[in-house]
């Protein structure tokens, strides 16, 4: 799909085709017939990259002056947090950038024996006694306070289990879950940059039959899916907007007044072919200050046992606005200087530029059509996906068909849409492969520095060692800094990610706590347990029984829990409860019991308890699984379960 040229320079950057960015018309329907089979998306742009294979390319010589290298000296930290949505493995992932090493794993939706997430009692207060066995997660979005990352929480959707997390920042750990009634499958997700954060937007993507009580599969008729924003502080509901077609990604202004979401079938289509009939799809505009009025004058119903107000915000409502775009659009991402947002064309190869004052005007009833809020179409390459930002006025759009990224100036688009001889496109970068979303350093935020961008490609192909059929997917790093992108470095992850954020350390590197606060409130019911039952877990080691509740309370201090052993009955519902009371930073304890499935990790300053029924007579010893001190072996104990 490349130019000659684009092959010769391979992953440095290609020049700019100058003046012919419509080489690739209009898609038309017969043409994307093959491409929507996984083949042709898949090998689609991947075919000649073979002569790059092996070697090193730009990625580890030596950064010239200037440039940006992803050299991180041992003992120097990184400069920019990256959160890594995990994908379907259900958690989300630390990363240092430049140097795209794992820091670490925050367990969300997934269960994780490692610290205990499933295990635990404090985990399954977040979890749900009966959780699903995992989740399906792609967006993580940190909250803001007028359009600034303000380090407070994560959130993150599970599309598998129609769920919204919560990840608290100065633990990073997961604190709430939500399931959002009435729709199937939370894609997009996104939160409200002004004033604060304040809602988690969240789409409902797949259509469902309403009721949804086993009666419909083919009237289509009776399909419907919602809008729905969260409460980022209780995380509770706090409406939904029906809306008509489907929803894919979502955005938010910067002013705070609107959210926005693309759909992709507006045609209401069960199967591929019959998503893929308009030429035109939408994006749907939701003026919150109009739904929030339409709430409080009562202007909504309920559904079910569900107490959430639902609003209908299908064509005619007062509070949304239809832009008709092409073609089944996917990515939606608002311009970091507050005035635009564009939206990706996926099956066009355009993105729509949409600026929010127009949007403004047509609220008021300065504008008759919607498409007036349209102030640019440029034309990218195939298989636009999703838009990042650099802050000096440029768009950086994956083009997941072509495996490129297109570097394209806003003003120029503008400016050629209204008619001016101008080339907006800068450069296109091949990537290595099919890249989803990406990402630049601080893009969805004011503080837009244009420094890095990562681009989430779904194919690694031959960029690795060979791993299995299953291969890892390929997030590239590259320097944006300069006037032309530099490939700089390949990481391999593990499957998938779709997004990531990417953020100075500045914001937070203070905020994190380096042990627990002994108030915290991820423990404090186990705590007010223990104070129930006259234990100080600070000091205490004992063992207190309520018929057939057993309650074993330990301190753990490198390298020895404060019982040695302790004694249960068979078929009693025991509950350990552990309070690790080394105050040093960096010695975690782990309490597991063997041929239980008991494990758990008690950071410094944290009490962390799990309750399980002791089915199996016996000597069971338990023991530490962080290795915390020279006699880490030796910090073991006996659970004798009598028959
Ligand atoms: S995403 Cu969820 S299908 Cu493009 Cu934001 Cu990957
Ligand atoms: Cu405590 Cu190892
Ligand atoms: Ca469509």
């Amino acid at each position: 799909m490349h130019d000659e040229s684009s092959n010769k320079s391979g992953q440095s950057g290609q020049s700019v085709e100058p003046g012919n960015p419509a080489r690739r018309n209009f898609m038309k329907t017969s043409a994307l017939a093959s491409l929507a089979g996984a083949a042709g998306l898949a090998l689609a742009g991947c075919g000649r990259k073979g002569d790059q294979v092996g070697t090193a390319g730009p990625a580890k010589a030596a950064a010239a002056a200037g440039e940006l290298s992803d050299h991180v000296p041992p003992g120097q930290l990184d400069e920019y947090y990256g959160f890594w949505s995990g994908g379907q493995s259900g958690e989300v992932r630390i990363v240092g950038v430049p140097s795209m090493r794992e820091l670490m794993r925050i367990p969300v939706f997934n269960p994780d024996f490692t610290i205990g997430w499933g295990v635990t009692n404090e985990s399954k207060r977040v979890l749900g006694p009966n959780f699903p066995p995992g989740g399906d997660c792609h967006h993580p979005h940190m909250s803001q306070t007028d359009g600034h990352y303000d380090g407070r929480y994560i959130f993150i959707n599970d599309k598998a289990h129609t769920r919204v997390a919560r990840i608290r920042c100065d633990v990073m750990r997961t604190d709430r879950i939500t399931d959002v009634p009435n729709v199937q499958a939370i894609h997009g997700l996104r939160v409200q940059r002004a004033p604060r954060t304040g809602y988690v937007f969240a789409n409902g993507e797949f259509l469902i039959p309403a009721p949804n009580d086993g009666r419909d599969l083919d009237d289509p008729k009776k399909y419907q899916t919602m809008f729905s924003a969260l409460d980022g502080d209780t995380m509770e509901v706090a409406w939904q907007v029906l809306v008509d077609g489907n929803l894919d990604n979502t955005e938010a202004d910067y002013a705070g007044k609107y959210a926005i979401s693309t759909c992709y079938n507006s045609e209401g289509g069960m199967d591929l072919p019959s998503t893929m009939q308009a030429e035109r799809d939408w994006v749907v505009v939701f003026d919150i200050a109009r739904i929030e009025a339409a709430v409080k004058k009562g202007d909504f119903k309920t559904i079910g046992s569900s107490k959430v107000p639902v609003l209908d915000g299908r064509h005619g409502s007062s509070f949304t606005l239809y832009i008709p775009i092409p073609k089944n659009p996917h990515g939606i991402n608002a311009s970091p200087d507050g005035k635009y947002v564009v939206a990706n064309g996926k099956l066009s190869p355009t993105v729509t530029v949409m600026e929010w004052s127009r949007i403004d005007d047509w609220f008021a009833g300065k504008l008759k059509d919607p498409r007036d809020t349209v102030v640019a179409e440029p034309e990218l390459g195939l298989g636009p996906l999703h838009t990042a930002y650099d802050g000096r006025g440029n768009g950086y759009t994956t083009l997941f068909i072509d495996s490129q990224i297109a570097k394209w100036n806003i003003e120029d688009a503008i400016a050629a849409h209204g008619g001016k001889k101008v080339n907006y496109l800068r450069q296109k970068i091949d990537v290595a492969y099919q890249p989803g979303h990406c990402h630049s350093s601080m893009g969805e935020t004011r503080d837009a520095d244009g420094k890095w961008l990562v681009s989430l490609n779904k194919f690694s192909k031959d960029r690795f060692l060979p791993t299995g059929p299953l291969h890892p997917d390929n997030d590239q790093l590259i320097d944006i800094s300069g006037e032309t992108m530099k490939l700089v470095a390949d990481g391999p992850v593990y499957a998938e990610p779709h997004d990531v954020i990417l953020l100075h350390r500045r914001l937070l590197i203070d905020k994190v706590k380096k042990s627990w606060e002994r108030d915290d409130p991820f423990f404090a019911e186990t705590v007010a347990m223990a104070k129930r039952h006259d234990i100080n877990v600070l000091a205490d080691s004992k063992v207190i029984r309520e018929g057939r509740k057993v309650f074993v309370y330990m301190t753990s201090a490198a390298p020895i829990f404060g019982l040695g052993s302790f004694k249960v009955k068979k078929g009693d519902e025991v509950t350990v409860v552990v309070t690790n009371i080394d105050a040093v930073e960096d010695v975690s304890h782990g309490f597991c019991i063997t041929n239980y499935g008991i494990n758990m990790e008690i950071s410094p300053g944290a009490t962390a308890s799990a309750t399980f029924t002791a089915d199996k007579a016996g000597v069971f010893w338990y023991y530490c699984t962080f290795f915390c001190h020279a006699m880490h072996m030796e910090m073991s104990g006996r659970m004798l379960v009598e028959a």
